[in-house]
C-alpha cells in the first residue's frame, strides 16, 4: 500500500535530490522539523558527551572494508561490526566499558518523533549513532539485528540533508530518494520495517547548525 505523497518542505531554496520527493511506503513515515533548533543543540551537545566516552569510528564488516559513517552507541545496547559480522554488544568492545546512557533530549527526541504515530509509546534500548563527512554514504540494507520486528526504527537526522534512500522488501526493488533535514525524524515501522534503505549524499554546508560540519543521524531501535 502506498501512502500520499510527502510534502516538499524546502524552504525556498533549490531542494537537493527528488525535486518533488517520492510517494514512501507503507511504514515509512517522515517528521519534517520534529525537532526545533534548541532541541537540535541541546541533542548535539549530548552527543559530544557521548563521544567523549565513547568515540566515533568506522567499524569493520564482514568483507575486510570499513564503514564510511563513523559510528559510536548509548544505550543498554550497541551496534557493531567487525570480521565477524553484524550484532548488538551490551558493552563498546574496544573498551570493554558499557556504553553512555541515553540521555534524557534523546527521549525526547524521540516521543516527539514517535507521537501521533502508531508507536507512540516506542521505548528504544539502543541509539546507533552514525556520523557522516562530506562523500560518506550506507549501501542499502536492511535492520535485522534486532530481536522484534514488530518494533519500528526511528531516525532523528542532525547538520547536513541528505538523500534518504527508500527501497523494497527486496535488494533488487526500485530505489527513491527523499531529502532529509536537520530536525527530521524518519519511521521505519509495520510493512516497511525490514524495507532496504540507506544514504546516498551528504550535502555540505547545508547544516543550519554552525557546530556540525557533516551529518549526524541517531538510530534509536529496540535491540534486545
Ligand atoms: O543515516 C541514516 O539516516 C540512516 C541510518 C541507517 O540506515 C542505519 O543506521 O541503519
Amino acid at each position: 500500500m502506498l501512502v500520499p505523497k510527502q510534502p516538499n518542505h524546502g524552504l525556498g531554496s533549490p531542494v537537493p535530490g527528488d525535486l518533488f520527493g517520492p510517494i514512501l511506503p507503507s511504514g515509512f513515515i517522515l517528521r519534517p522539523n520534529c525537532l526545533d533548533l534548541a532541541t537540535q543543540n541541546a541533542v548535539w551537545a549530548a552527543i559530544q558527551d557521548i563521544e567523549a566516552a565513547a568515540p566515533l569510528r568506522r567499524l569493520m564488516t564482514k568483507t575486510g572494508k570499513f564503514t564510511s559513517a563513523a559510528m559510536t552507541n548509548c544505550g543498554q545496547a550497541g551496534w557493531w561490526s567487525d570480521a565477524k559480522g553484524y550484532r548488538y554488544e551490551t558493552r563498546d568492545p574496544q573498551t570493554a566499558a558499557p556504553w553512555p546512557p541515553m540521555p534524557d533530549v534523546f527521549w525526547t527526541a524521540v516521543k516527539l518523533a514517535a507521537r501521533q504515530s502508531p508507536w507512540p509509546m516506542f521505548s528504544p534500548d539502543a541509539c546507533l549513532i552514525n556520523f557522516y563527512t562530506a562523500g560518506a554514504k550506507m549501501g542499502l540494507h536492511q535492520d535485522r539485528d534486532e530481536k522484534d520486528f514488530n518494533q519500528p526504527i526511528i531516525t532523528i537526522c542532525l547538520g547536513d540533508d541528505a538523500d534518504f534512500l527508500v527501497g523494497g522488501p527486496n535488494r533488487s526493488d526500485k530505489t527513491a530518494a527523499v531529502v532529509v533535514r536537520s530536525g527530521d525524524a524518519m519511521i521505519m515501522g509495520g510493512e516497511g520495517r525490514l524495507y532496504f534503505h540507506g544514504i546516498r549524499k551528504i550535502y555540505p554546508g547545508t547544516s543550519p547548525l554552525p557546530n556540525i560540519a557533516g551529518r549526524y543521524s541517531l538510530t534509536f531501535r529496540k535491540a534486545l
